[in-house]
C-alpha cells in the first residue's frame, strides 16, 4: 500500500512544503490543513504555499491564515502535493520544487499522472481529506476538532454534500466520527455555500435564464464570456449553483459550463448524471477529472468550443440511447 510509503517519506525528512492545485477549494484546502497538522503533530516542520489566495468562504479553516505565496527554497526538504492530478496544475509553486526535492504526491483522480517519487493515489476515496484522515490513523495520531474540520470541509465539498456517487459507507463512517469531535455541519455548510454576495446571486439568475439545451433536453450548457466571469467573487460556488440548477432537471443527462478565459481560451466544465463518463470527453481535449466531473481547457472562440464538444456529447449520447 502507497500510504505506507508515505509515511516511510514522512520519517525520512524533517521539513515539509505543501501545496496543491491551482484555484485551490475546499478539498485542497481542507487536505492540507490537515496534513501540515498531521506533519506539525509528527515533530516535521511543514508549510502550505498556494499559487492562489483561498476564496473568502474558506477563511473559517483553522490555520488558513498560515497559507502562504512562497517560501524560500532552504525551508523545505520534500514537497507534499496534494488533490493535483498533474505537475502543471500546481501553478506558480512548481518554480519552488526544484528537480532537487522529492515530490510525494497523493490524490484521488484516476488520471492521475504519477508525478511524484512517491505516489499514492487511490480514486476510490471520495476527497484527498479523507486520504489525510487515513494517515492520522495509521501515524496513530488523535484528530483534533479543528483537524475534523479540516478534513470535514474536504470531504463536504468534494461529494457535494455527500450526495455524489463518490459517497459510500466509508465516506459517512468518517463523516460520523468527525462530527463527534464537536464539529457542526450546518454551520460549515452555511460559511461555504450560503455566503454568496447580492452580486454573486444577480450573476447566477443572469447566467440560468441563458441556459441552452438539446438533444430532447438531455443536454444543457451555458456560456460564460469574459466580462461577466471577471465579475464572478466566488466562482466555484457560482458554478456549483448552476450545476445544481441544471441537473435538477429530469432529462438533463449532462451539463457544460464555458468560460471564456481570454481571447484564445476556453474552461469547461462538466457534469454528469449517469450515464455519459465526462471524463472521457474532457480527455478528448487533453482535460481531466473523475467520471461525474471533469474539465478542460479549449483553444478557440466560445462559439467554437461549444460547437466542437456539443459534437463529441452528442455521439456519447447517441452511443447510449
Ligand atoms: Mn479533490
Amino acid at each position: 500500500m502507497s500510504a505506507k510509503k508515505v509515511i516511510k517519506a514522512i520519517r525520512s525528512y524533517s521539513s515539509f512544503l505543501i501545496s496543491s492545485h491551482v484555484g485551490a477549494e475546499g478539498d485542497a484546502l481542507g487536505g492540507e490543513l490537515a496534513l501540515a497538522s498531521l506533519l506539525t503533530r509528527l515533530g516535521k516542520s511543514a508549510y502550505i504555499v498556494n499559487s492562489d489566495r483561498p476564496p473568502d468562504n474558506y477563511a473559517f479553516l483553522p490555520g488558513v491564515k498560515k497559507i502562504r505565496g512562497n517560501l524560500s527554497k532552504d525551508k523545505f526538504q520534500a514537497a507534499f502535493i496534494i488533490d493535483c492530478p498533474d505537475k502543471q496544475r500546481i501553478g506558480n509553486v512548481l518554480k519552488l520544487i526544484d528537480q532537487a526535492k522529492p515530490i510525494i504526491n497523493i490524490d484521488h483522480h484516476m488520471d492521475n499522472k504519477k508525478f511524484g517519487q512517491v505516489n499514492w493515489i487511490d480514486s476510490k476515496a471520495s476527497s484527498v481529506g479523507e486520504m489525510i484522515y487515513r494517515l492520522f490513523h495509521l501515524t496513530q495520531t488523535k484528530l483534533t476538532r479543528n483537524d475534523a474540520l479540516n478534513i470535514y470541509t474536504a470531504m463536504l465539498t468534494d461529494t457535494g454534500s455527500f450526495r455524489h456517487a463518490n459517497t459510500d459507507s466509508t465516506t459517512h463512517l468518517i463523516a460520523g466520527e468527525l462530527l463527534q469531535l464537536g464539529i457542526e455541519p450546518a454551520k460549515i455548510y452555511s460559511r461555504i455555500y450560503e455566503n454568496n454576495s447580492m452580486q454573486d446571486a444577480a450573476i447566477v439568475a443572469k447566467i440560468i435564464s441563458r441556459m441552452s439545451f438539446a438533444v430532447k433536453n438531455k443536454i444543457a450548457w451555458v456560456k460564460i464570456n469574459k466580462g461577466i466571469l471577471k465579475k464572478m467573487k466566488s466562482r466555484h460556488e457560482i458554478l456549483d449553483k448552476i450545476f445544481d440548477f441544471a441537473k435538477s432537471i429530469k432529462t438533463v443527462k449532462t451539463v457544460i459550463v464555458f468560460c471564456q478565459v481570454d481571447e484564445h481560451r476556453v474552461k469547461l466544465s462538466l457534469r454528469s448524471k449517469s450515464p455519459i463518463d465526462v471524463q472521457k470527453i474532457a480527455k478528448l481535449f487533453s482535460g481531466g477529472g473523475h467520471k461525474c466531473a471533469s474539465g478542460c481547457t479549449i483553444k478557440g472562440s466560445l462559439k467554437e468550443a461549444e460547437q466542437k464538444v456539443l459534437k463529441e456529447i452528442k455521439k456519447a449520447l447517441n452511443a447510449r440511447y
